[in-house]
């Protein structure tokens, strides 16, 4: 494979930064600007330092850390250049490389040629871009315990348990001869499927809770116009992010903002008041807001604790009944005047005081208990739970030929699929076009 390059480091300005190469010909290309030691003589694992040359134009100092194949997080020859912290630099310094033989590196190349030379699975890969996504304690645990290999694992236990049940189903169809086999019936394979099924039913339903880890909890804040929609965007931000004025219909776009509650992110989604309205732009502000409501994992319906129900906030109250909401009313400071009677959390959103009181009812309904406290072998992404979801259909298919009476060759069929499900979720088969798709997501020298 040819040798690529890429810079590693984030874009600006840094103490250093890290140009990195991977391929056969790592060690020549960067040896042709490098003065110092022979980079190919030296062992693994090893830094030195030297001077970088653009011919005979000094360049920069740098440290060269020197991985040879199969000790590498490609597997292959990798170079790492430490140089100075400058894009400039930086830049200069893989327009080099390229010039000296390498090729430019795709978005997430390296990882996914450590994929393909076989040193890590496809959840361990995607484990690599969750890291380095992640934004809270909780998805980076996920992510490194996936990362260790614990996804990979569970999985291979799992097909291992299917390829035994493959195995002897096809030594009885392939050599019927062999009468003093043991001959898989039908009530053999039905207690060992049931288990199964269970077994991915529970990874599927503990994977519930590391998408939101991960992807934390989409939450629309919504209400009448004026309600103090905006107020408890920025309380909980901490900023003030959206507009507050006593004027209905401040708020004309939804406005979003990301925060950490306990150890989860909520994805806060403030939104147009609702309300009858011919302004064209409201209007479409408050269809948006429709489409955040029926998108939202939570929401957060305001009412206004200063002025009777309206039919908006009764419309509103229909429309969530059913969804994992949370109901505040709003400005208890002020005169009660509302006599809403259901169950609601009374604040006054200009006092900081009710913000730990609402953040706490927030972990009660979203069920955010110790995050530390649970384990982390999730599967962690739509990709990797699509698979499983398949699985889980093929063993049920499977069963549900058992209980018709279809033969046990039949039965095979879909063992055999849930067993290739689950090849493919950890990248076994290896289907080209899903590869090259995944990689392009990861961010560029990684
Ligand atoms: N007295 C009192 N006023 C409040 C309270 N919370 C918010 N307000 C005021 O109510 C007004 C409206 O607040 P916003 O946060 O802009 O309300 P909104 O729901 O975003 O309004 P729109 O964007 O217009 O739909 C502002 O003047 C706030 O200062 C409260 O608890 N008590
Ligand atoms: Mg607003």
């Amino acid at each position: 494979m040819d040798t690529i390059v890429a810079i590693s480091t984030a874009i600006g300005s840094g103490a250093i930064s890290i140009i990195r190469l991977s391929g056969q010909d790592a060690f020549d290309i960067v040896n042709k600007s490098f003065r110092g030691k022979d980079l190919s003589s030296l062992p693994t694992n090893t830094i030195v330092y030297g001077k970088l040359y653009d011919k005979d134009e000094y360049v920069d100092e740098v440290l060269v850390s020197v991985f040879k194949e199969h000790h590498s997080y490609t597997s292959e020859n990798v170079v790492e250049i430490n140089c100075h912290g400058s894009m400039f630099v930086a830049n200069k310094i893989l327009e080099m490389m390229i010039d000296n033989g390498a090729r430019m590196a795709e978005p997430g190349e390296f990882t996914k040629r450590a994929f393909l030379n076989g040193r890590i699975d496809l959840t361990r890969a995607e484990a690599v871009m969750d890291v380095i996504n992640s934004q809270t304690e909780g998805s980076l645990k996920c992510a490194n315990v996936a990362m260790r290999g614990d996804v990979y694992n569970l999985i291979k236990n799992f097909r291992e348990k299917l390829i035994k049940c493959i195995a002897k189903i096809e030594v009885n169809i392939d050599y019927p001869e062999y009468e003093d086999e043991f001959v898989v019936t039908n009530e053999y394979l039905k207690p060992i499927l049931l288990e199964l099924k269970d077994e991915l039913a529970s990874i599927l339903d503990k994977s519930k809770m590391s998408t939101i880890i991960k992807n934390g909890i989409n939450t629309a804040i919504i209400g009448s116009p004026n309600v103090g929609k905006s107020s408890l965007l920025n309380a909980l931000l901490g900023e003030e992010k959206a507009i507050v004025t006593n004027i209905a219909g401040t708020t004309r776009d939804t406005i979003e903002g990301k925060v950490n509650i306990g150890g989860i992110i909520l994805n806060l989604i403030d939104t147009a008041g609702v309300r009858e309205t011919v302004d064209e732009v409201e209007r479409i502000g408050v269809l948006k807001t429709n489409k955040v409501l029926n998108e939202a994992e939570l929401i957060i319906l305001i009412l206004d604790n200063n002025r009777l129900l309206n039919d908006v906030d009764k419309e509103l109250l229909e429309k969530t009944k059913n969804k994992n909401r949370i109901i505040l009313m709003n400005k208890i400071d002020l005169e009660k005047k509302n006599d809403y009677k259901g169950d609601v959390l009374e604040v006054s959103l200009l006092d900081e005081n009710f913000i730990p009181i609402i953040e706490n009812k927030i972990k009660d309904v979203c069920n955010i208990s110790n995050i530390n406290s649970i384990d982390a072998t999730y599967i962690g992404n739509a990709r990797q739970l699509s698979y499983i979801k398949k699985a889980l259909k093929s063993i049920d298919d499977a069963l549900s030929g058992i209980n018709a009476g279809y033969p046990v060759d039949l039965i095979n069929i879909d063992i055999t699929n849930s067993w290739k499900d689950l090849g493919e979720l950890i990248g076994e088969g290896n289907p080209e076009e899903l590869i090259n798709n995944l990689f392009t997501n990861f961010c560029l020298g990684k």
